[in-house]
């Protein structure tokens, strides 16, 4: 890409900086459209036949993402998949999606939504029918022991509807949703790493989830928006049951939080708590704003809070004006240049950055100092910052190596920037010799997020680094206006970047983490009796009627059913339970029931039930629609139903 602007530190100091500043609504404007449009003629068809950037170089680099048949990935990959409302489960280098999770919207694969177990976990109204089908997922982030990731949970938000939603990591299943009160717009979302108090307690105990939206509390609709809040929520990692929230000033966008357990922090892009994006951008800086979990949590047991409306989760107050002293502060507003994006903690377990977004700088905010703050030995807040320097424009998220380097997506400039904490801290104290940006690289367009090996524990390893390009315009053949995201692997184990590999994907991942592959242990088959209405026995197989409803159980393993045919009356209310007795891995089977909106799996050894209405009299045949076995075909059963 030749048409850029020159990045800022290749332009001279005094040039760079008073146009390159901040970047007004006009400018931003400008910026966004040249960016998104700086290579026009992609928008025509083009021929798939000799991408541009498939050099020699790259050809070999590219063979390192290339596993044999049969090999497998070295790390895991957690995605959010943005709107279509589920986790991704991908394996790096190679990039290959072996899973999709369904949590908060339903999936005509597995069932959810379908089933009632699944319809339990999402969340029912009161005729039975889901609550919500659409949920926006962005943040997914996994339970940690002694700094590192331990395998039990990850978890992701539901931007739409405000609900946080675990998976287990044994089963790579969703078991449980909470819904925030009183929140919207739930964007960043954090597990803590240990207990701020406990020392016993090395692992999450916590789960950090900020508000986006500033709303009326209690929402009665009130139109001046200056009277609207924001809530920080912490959900407890056992229970998802959440435990408190803190009123703030302005918004909370993402979370970040510390190795030590003592602080967990949000960035805020709206401290102005306009309603319109004028007014969102109006202010020059806005802030981190950092929370101190020990105080919240005794001021919580002492009683000072009040509740919002019918929700009983106490809510501390974290305003600016009821926090000015440090020595009893519960939260301290850092200022950050200018409606920053992305907060995130160096493996060093020393800083949070914070990236500008519409200021082409980052910050680099010192823990030690925020806690030195809150005892009273710094005048404010901003002494905790150690470096706020310029790497290019639009920056939003950043990822580590684990050798002092950090990594930040540059939106506008379609780049990532390389860049060394240390450096950028001593240019910032006043060495202008110091050169932290190390190097820069092209990316394939408009970055969002970024990741890294292990980026976010104490093992960053510092060897493949992903980055979520929002528009991938010519990158892949064209199938019309829609176009993949394009998720790209990084090598990042040198002192310069090599790009490994385009990957389409389906829109509209955001954030995402990599992690060893031993540090998760899957288990591949149920426990039967981890399932209360498990069927353990094809001669358990029963129907049973109670006036109208009327009761199935039934097994399956292959190649059959447990019952040839099941009688039922129209209009019955039908409970259809079925275990699958089958214990090989990977023979799962599948139930369809046509004219009654019925499809769900049942993986090895794994009970799912469904309820439904018996439709018009006729004959129904019931199949297994997950391939099983040489018989699949003649795996059925007739469900009869009677005038
Ligand atoms: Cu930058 Cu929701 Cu993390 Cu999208 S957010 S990219």
């Amino acid at each position: 890409m030749t048409d850029r602007h020159p990045a800022p530190d290749l332009l001279p100091a005094t040039e760079a900086l008073p146009r390159r500043r901040f970047i007004g609504s006009a400018a931003l404007a400008g910026l966004g459209l040249a960016a998104c449009g700086q290579k026009p003629e992609t928008a025509a068809p083009v021929s798939p036949a000799a991408p541009a950037s498939a050099t020699p170089v790259a050809h070999a680099a590219a063979s390192a993402t290339h596993l044999k048949p049969g090999e497998l990935d070295t790390y895991y990959g957690l995605w959010s998949g943005g709107h279509t409302g589920d986790m991704r489960v991908l394996g790096l280098p190679s990039g290959r999606e072996i899973l999709r999770i369904p949590c908060f919207v339903p999936d005509a694969l597995v069932g959810w939504g379908i089933t009632n177990e699944s319809k339990k976990i999402m969340g029912t109204k009161a005729d039975g029918s889901l609550r919500y089908t659409v949920a926006d997922t962005h943040h997914t982030h996994a339970s940690y022991k002694d700094g590192n990731y331990d395998g039990r949970y990850a978890w992701i938000n539901d931007k739409i509807n405000s609900r946080v939603a675990r998976i287990r990591l044994d089963y790579f299943v969703c078991d449980k949703i909470t819904p925030l009160p009183h929140v919207q717009g739930f964007h960043g979302i954090f597990p803590d790493k240990r207990d701020p108090v406990d020392e016993k307690i090395n692992y999450t105990t916590r789960v950090f989830c900020g508000g986006e939206f500033a709303t009326p509390l209690p929402n009665a609709g009130s139109e001046d928006g200056s009277t609207y809040r924001s809530l920080f929520s912490c959900v407890d990692a056992e229970t998802m049951e959440v435990r408190w929230q803190v009123l703030i000033d302005g918004n909370c966008d993402l979370v970040a939080t510390s190795y030590d357990g003592k602080l967990a922090a949000t960035n805020q892009y709206n401290t102005e708590m306009g309603a319109r994006y004028e007014d969102m951008m109006s202010a020059e800086r806005d802030a981190c704003l950092f929370f101190h979990i020990a105080r919240i949590e005794a001021a919580v047991k002492a009683g000072r809070f009040k509740t919002i409306g019918s929700s009983k989760v106490p809510v501390v107050d974290g305003t600016r004006q009821a926090n000015a002293d440090p020595k009893t502060a519960l939260t301290a507003y850092v200022s950050i240049p200018k409606n920053p994006h992305g907060v995130n903690a160096s493996p060093d377990q020393k800083y949070f950055i914070c990236a500008g977004k519409l200021s082409p700088t980052v910050t680099v905010i010192e823990l030690a100092k925020v806690l030195a703050w809150f005892d009273g030995q710094l005048d404010k807040p901003d002494a905790a910052i150690a470096a706020e320097v310029e790497v290019g424009l639009g920056p939003l998220h950043t990822a580590f190596d684990g050798r002092g380097n950090a990594y930040t997506t540059l939106f506008l400039d379609s780049q990532v920037v390389k860049w060394n904490i240390a450096q950028a801290i001593a240019f910032h104290g006043g060495d202008k010799n110091a050169k932290y940006v190390v190097d820069r690289l092209d990316v394939q367009f408009q970055p969002g997020h970024i990741n890294g090996s292990q980026s976010e524990t104490i093992a960053a390893d510092g060897k493949y680094l992903a980055v979520g390009c929002k528009f991938s315009k010519d990158r892949f053949l064209p199938v019309g206006p829609l176009h993949p995201e394009n998720e790209q692997i990084i090598d990042m184990s040198g002192d310069k970047m090599v790009l490994l590999a385009d990957h389409p994907v389906r829109g509209e991942p955001h954030d995402f983490i990599i992690f060893k592959r031993d540090l998760v242990k899957p288990r591949q088959v149920y426990a039967l009796d981890d399932f209360p209405l498990a069927v353990k026995d094809a001669k358990d197989s029963s129907i049973t009627r109670n006036g109208r409803k009327v009761l199935v159980k039934m097994t399956s393993q292959a190649p059959s059913f447990s019952m040839r045919e099941f009688k039922v009356r129209k209009g019955d209310e039908v409970t259809l339970i079925l275990t699958n007795l089958d214990k090989v891995e990977d023979l799962t089977h599948g139930f369809a029931i046509p004219g009654h909106n019925v499809n769900f799996i049942v993986n090895p050894q794994e009970t799912a039930s469904v309820t439904f209405t018996a439709g018009e009299p006729g004959v129904y045949w019931c199949y297994c629609t997950h391939f099983c076995h040489a018989l699949h075909l003649e795996m059925r059963t007739r469900m009869i139903v009677e005038a």
